[in-house]
């Protein structure tokens, strides 16, 4: 079969270029910019490295640069000595990253505009370090002050023209932007620039739907070393296929390279520098010290054993945000807080000594497992490092769930621990998961309101300062996602769109007697009785009973902790019931429902299916 053919075959887009082939380029004598020396670079490795007539239509108004006479790459793209922009080189290059926007209004969303993913900001600090290039975040989600579009987004064509980036970066770290991430990619592509995109959503099960859907190079894992081989890549015209740990197409056929090793040396990669981040504001900022998780939770899709920073790099972390940025309140994006104990505690009594020496107090959020609680000394020293929020993954009040989660918990000993947490002062946001399919061949019957009931029992005994009921996802390259696929229960991605992955919508045919109505009226029902205008009147009264703050005189540290965990209480439950009622807002005018109807309109329940998760 012809390459062509094997290209048409494997993505639409490419036969839609097709008739393109041939075409003289309407840019041939125009003089050559940086951006169009990489993106003949992409021509020409298209061109000789990924092979003849696949490459020219994929870039069909690229002039090769050695067919002008500029370059002579003697037809391979193995020898770095070839430098394709050294010659043309007229100022440093930019790589910029995207991370799209969040699909639809959900409880992230007011957050998200005063903080942002830390892989983009990682990646793009690490690029720093490659001669010749500069990097930059811009951050859909937490935008302002420059050029937007008609729907009030980032308006790429206008930063393209007044700062263009030479290739984009695209995060992908959230399955539920992966369409808004394609639209940007295609925007970009129809400009002359290449795209990459990285984060958690790419696996080896979708990078071809990547690849045909506006992405010239896919990531696999951490990015920070492969970014800074690829660029230098793209600089010296050598062959991807020597960078570890990405996918790219090659003669239309998809090519993967050998898997990258974890990062282990942490004390190589550069301090996360937050001054990439354009247009944007921060409040929260993230901070890291792990990477990987052991705990293999069936629906997650962090993997592999966990590794670890020094503490003295996290707490340089802290550092330099409070000293360029003025920045206290923080998120520990850690998966597991304290998992390696002594480091956890070194890095606590450094975080308490360094507050003190700068006379400052900050705000730190981590997440933590319920079984640190029975650690004393622990709690402690977190509680002097002023890490006052706890966000805890209880995914579940009912045991057979937990169990087919693999989340290794037991809900009896669950109210107990959260209640050590409490008496050592720590606000608790819960996590939750409802609705969670039972494993094949252990089929567990419980009904909607038999399940809302657990779920409320469980909240009220622990009583959780906040909490989140999502839906289960069946996020790519999970154990979850697989058996659902297996038993053909997945609903479609044509009709139910990854738009809807962010845990707010039933996605795939739940377990008898449930209905997928079922499991969005529940959850929706156990979030509005923990959250309620009720608590607006809570507010008010805390505000009057706060005079009696001075009956503590004995102990007014007490007195005032007690009163402001209370007020704080009522301010976010009543807070969380106007952010719900904006969601019901936004869900009836989606009409999400009626997707839902045509999915089982078109299709039998069980019937396995294709999709961006295959
Ligand atoms: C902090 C966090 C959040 C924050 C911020 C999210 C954000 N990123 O903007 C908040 C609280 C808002 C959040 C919400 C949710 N989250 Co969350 N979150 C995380 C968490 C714990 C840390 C992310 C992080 O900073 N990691 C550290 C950085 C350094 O790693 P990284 O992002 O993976 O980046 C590296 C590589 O991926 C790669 N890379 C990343 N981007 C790029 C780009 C390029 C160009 C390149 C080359 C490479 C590259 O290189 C980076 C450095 O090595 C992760 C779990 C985890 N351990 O990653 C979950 C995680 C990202 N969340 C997840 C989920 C499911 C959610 C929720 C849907 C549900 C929930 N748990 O509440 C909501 C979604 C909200 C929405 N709007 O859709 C999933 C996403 C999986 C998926 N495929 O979608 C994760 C992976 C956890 C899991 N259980 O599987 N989350
Ligand atoms: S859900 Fe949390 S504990 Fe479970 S594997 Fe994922 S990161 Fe680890």
């Amino acid at each position: 079969m012809e390459p062509i053919g094997d290209a048409a075959q494997l993505c639409p887009a490419v036969s839609s270029m097709a008739s393109l082939e041939r075409k003289p380029s309407p840019d041939a004598n125009k003089p050559l910019s940086v951006t169009r020396s990489i993106w003949q670079w992409f021509c020409h490795e298209s061109w000789h490295g990924f092979g003849g007539r696949w490459g020219i239509r994929v870039f069909p108004n690229a002039p090769c640069l050695c067919t002008r006479g500029l370059l002579d790459l003697g037809g391979t793209m193995m020898q770095p000595q070839h430098s394709h922009t050294n010659e043309v080189r007229d100022r440093r290059l930019r790589l910029r990253i995207v991370c799209p926007a969040y699909p639809a209004f959900n409880i992230y969303s007011r957050p998200a505009k005063v903080m942002t993913a830390l892989g983009p900001i990682c990646i793009a600090t690490a690029v720093q370090d490659v001669p010749g290039w500069d990097a930059e975040v811009i951050d859909e989600n937490n935008y302002r002050r420059g050029p937007v579009d008609a729907e009030g987004r980032p308006d790429h064509d206008a930063l393209q023209r007044t700062r263009p980036a030479d290739v984009v970066g695209l995060y992908g770290g959230l399955t539920s932007t992966i369409p808004r991430l394609y639209e940007i990619a295609k925007q970009y592509k129809d400009l002359g620039v290449c795209t990459i995109a990285g984060g958690h959503h790419f696996t080896d099960d979708n990078n071809e739907q990547a690849l045909c859907n506006g992405i010239d190079v896919v990531v696999l894992g951490e990015g920070e070393k492969t970014i800074q081989e690829l660029l230098t890549c793209f600089e010296t015209g050598t062959d991807l296929s020597n960078v570890p740990g990405i996918a790219f197409l090659r003669d239309g056929e998809l090519c993967r390279t050998a898997a990258r090793e974890p990062i282990t040396a942490f004390d190589d990669l550069p301090i996360p520098d937050f001054s990439v981040l354009r247009h944007a504001r921060m409040r929260y900022y993230p901070v890291s010290g792990v990477r990987g998780c052991g705990m293999d939770c069936e629906f997650c899709t962090v993997k592999g054993r966990p590794r670890f920073a020094a503490p003295e790099r996290m707490m340089e972390q802290f550092a330099s945000i409070y000293e360029k940025w003025g920045g206290k309140v923080f998120f520990i994006v850690d998966d597991l807080f304290g998992q390696n104990r002594s480091d956890t505690l070194r890095l606590c009594r450094m975080l308490r000594d360094y507050q003190q020496r700068a006379h400052t107090r900050f705000s730190i959020m981590v997440q933590i497992r319920l079984d640190r609680a029975r650690d004393g000394e622990l709690l402690q020293a977190m509680r002097e490092a002023r890490i006052n929020n706890l966000a805890i993954g209880y995914e579940s009040p009912i045991a057979e769930e937990l169990k087919a989660m693999n989340k290794r918990l037991d809900p009896q000993e669950m109210i107990e621990l959260t209640r050590l947490y409490h008496r050592a002062g720590f606000r608790i946001h819960g996590m939750f998961i409802f609705g969670y399919p039972a494993p094949e061949g252990q089929p567990f019957r419980m009904s909607a309101d038999e399940r809302v009931r657990h779920f409320r029992r469980f909240i009220r005994k622990a009583r959780l300062d906040t909490v989140q009921v999502l839906q289960p996802i069946p996020l790519p390259g999970t154990e979850l996602t697989a058996r659902l696929r297996r038993a053909g229960r997945i609903f479609p991605t044509d009709t139910v769109g990854l738009e809807y992955y962010d845990g707010n919508f039933p996605l795939f045919q739940p377990d008898d007697p449930l209905t997928p109505e079922d499991m969005q009226r529940a959850a929706q029902k156990i979030m509005r009785g923990f959250y309620g205008p009720r608590h607006l009147l809570a507010v008010a009264t805390h505000v009057i009973a706060f005079p009696g703050v001075a009956l503590w005189l004995h102990n007014i540290g007490a007195g005032w902790q007690k009163w402001y965990r209370g007020w704080a209480r009522s301010v976010y439950r009543s807070g969380g019931w106007l952010l719900l009622r904006k969601w019901t807002d936004a869900f009836r005018k989606d009409g999400f429902l009626s997707k839902l109807a045509e999915v089982k309109r078109n299709c039998a329940p069980r019937r396995v299916h294709r999709s961006y998760t295959d």
